[in-house]
């Protein structure tokens, strides 16, 4: 007897239609049997899928299946990372729309998944360029909005100058744009933020409880990233006029031994004197070609300017003199630093470069005395020296002393600082969910209201060049002000992609829903 040969194009096919005709992988919205969800990330319709895409979502389907015959319902959806750059970049390359080119790799990359047989519920597909998605993502915006976690302010950004757009730190690789591979500049902008900061600790004591079940590198990852980090607000007075330089630090229990004051070079100040400076408006211009990541700031020769003001130290009274340094950074902490080389690293780095004095202060747990000329900073605890009336404390000790100190002189206080930052949202490309706000010049900022929602994306547009058609279509950004009817301005700027894909989970639960998301489908 011999074996009939499997001959796939002749048998795939007709299998496929079967299970096509019976709905065998669709999963009713409410099972009663139980219930396994099974997602794999879905892909960006970037045109063809690749071998990638082929591995990843072979092993994804063998877990489906498994678990359909142990007789759970499975629900196993397939969607469209549908927004983003690249379709920009290929409708500028092609002449054709965003839209036609993106639907068009959908219908083409379908037809290779249905190929392939993996066993998707296709009646749950969802595209996040469709109204019928992201329609709810700006629903949530306004929600977000009413509740006081989205807010505009303008920042110092990572700004790619071929692409013409704002790219968070994760983007920047070796300082250039993940995708254009330009070199990347600093700008100053205004953004849409989503304040996951207000999270922080929620977050924090959320990864408490899955100790033991994720992988304790993972944990850690997390909580470096989340980056709680207590210490102390000092406030520093000007020695000539009113007004006080702010700086954050973990280790008030050095103060004695500060030497010299550092700022970021966006820093308001540095800013004021660079007006009549050109040295200093050379060193902030330099500055500005650097990405703002810190790993970025890490890694450059530490370098500054005298600003040519002084502030008077908070306990003693000294005058101090006031730098601006590119390791110092403008988005943490107060954009500001104390400096003490003896027991920072970088501060020691930076004061030998310059010539600044150095004082040790705290004395190291084998109870050595500082030699005269230092190697390099102590960054240890140990027992105050030098330190007036707080020598002989420990660290500890001195931490809460010196604190209360600055308190009771309305000179310090106690805070928290997270290195997780509020998630800046906003793009300033075409093919993105519109932010669904109105920019009123009697008003100020009015959300639009919820019954005018989807903002629909215009998608007729042919791209001539990477400037967002937005910004020239009056038919788009010229309305009427909800609240007091005058010609007002539509936001211009789109969401970061990042949006969609952080809930399309979800949606595959109930894609139809006329809400963003159905509690008893998705429970
Ligand atoms: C004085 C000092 C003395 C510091 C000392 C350290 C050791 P983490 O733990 O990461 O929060 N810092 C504060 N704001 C900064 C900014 N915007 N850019 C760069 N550096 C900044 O680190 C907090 C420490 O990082 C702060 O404590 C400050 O240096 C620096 F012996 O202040 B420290
Ligand atoms: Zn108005």
């Amino acid at each position: 007897m011999t074996a009939a040969a499997y001959e796939p194009g002749k048998l795939e096919p007709e299998i496929q239609k079967r299970w096509e005709k019976s709905g065998i992988f669709c999963t009713p919205p409410l099972p009663g049997r139980e219930k396994f969800y099974v997602l794999a990330m879905f892909p960006y319709p970037s045109g063809q899928l690749h071998m990638g895409h082929v591995r990843n979502y072979t092993i994804v389907d063998a877990i489906a299946r498994y678990q359909r015959m142990r007789g759970k319902t499975v629900l196993h959806p397939m969607g469209w990372d549908a927004f983003g750059l690249p379709a920009e970049n290929a409708a500028l390359k092609n002449g054709t729309a965003p839209a036609t080119w993106t639907f068009s790799n959908i219908d083409h990359m379908r037809g290779q998944l249905q190929r392939l047989g993996f066993s998707y519920d296709w009646s749950r597909e969802i595209a996040t360029c469709t109204p019928e998605y992201y329609k709810w993502e700006q629903w949530l915006f306004l929600k977000l909005w009413e509740k006081g976690l989205v807010y505009q302010k303008s920042g110092t950004v990572n700004w790619d100058p071929v692409d013409q757009t704002v790219l968070a730190n994760e983007q920047v690789v070796d300082g250039r744009g993940w995708r254009s591979g330009a070199m990347v500049e600093r700008r100053e902008i205004r953004q849409w933020f989503l304040r996951i900061t207000a999270y922080a600790d929620e977050l924090l004591e959320g990864l408490d409880t899955l100790e033991g079940q994720w992988p304790a590198q993972v944990l850690t990852m997390q909580r470096n990233w989340i980056g709680r980090s207590a210490g102390a607000e000092i406030h520093f007075p000007l020695a000539s006029g009113d007004g006080i330089v702010k700086i954050f630090t973990t280790r008030p229990d050095t103060l004695m031994g500060v030497t010299y004051l550092a700022v970021a070079p966006e820093h308001p100040l540095s800013a004021g004197v660079a007006a009549g400076s050109a040295d200093v408006a050379g060193f902030i211009e330099r500055c500005r070609h650097t990405a703002v990541s810190e790993a970025t700031v890490e890694s450059q020769a530490k370098e500054g300017v005298p600003l040519g003001i002084s502030v008077r130290h908070p306990i003693t009274g000294e005058a101090l003199p006031v730098w601006a340094a590119n390791f110092v950074l403008m988005n943490y902490g107060e954009g500001a630093i104390m400096g003490v080389p003896a027991h920072d690293q970088r501060d020691f780095e930076f004061a030998r470069q310059y010539g600044l004095p150095i004082h040790a202060v705290i004395r190291n747990s084998n109870g050595e005395e500082h030699p005269e000329v230092l190697e390099q900073a102590y960054t240890g605890t140990g027992t105050l020296i030098h330190s007036g009336r707080f020598d002989g404390m420990s660290s500890e000790e001195a931490k809460g002393a010196i604190t209360t100190a600055l308190q009771s002189c309305g000179l310090g206080n106690k805070t928290v600082n997270y290195r997780l930052r509020d998630w800046g949202i906003s793009r300033q490309r075409y093919w993105g969910t519109p932010i669904p706000m109105i920019h009123c010049s009697h008003c100020g900022i009015v959300p639009v209201p919820e019954k005018d929602l989807p903002v629909l994306l215009p998608t007729h547009y042919e791209l001539h060049d990477p400037r967002s058609p937005l910004l020239d279509d009056s038919a788009f950004f010229e309305v009427p002000c909800p609240n007091c009817e005058r010609t007002a301005r539509r936001e211009t700027d789109t969401m970061d992609t990042f949006v969609e894909s952080s809930w399309y989970y979800a949606r595959f639960a109930c894609p139809d829903a006329s809400q963003m998301l159905d509690e008893r489908a998705a429970a």
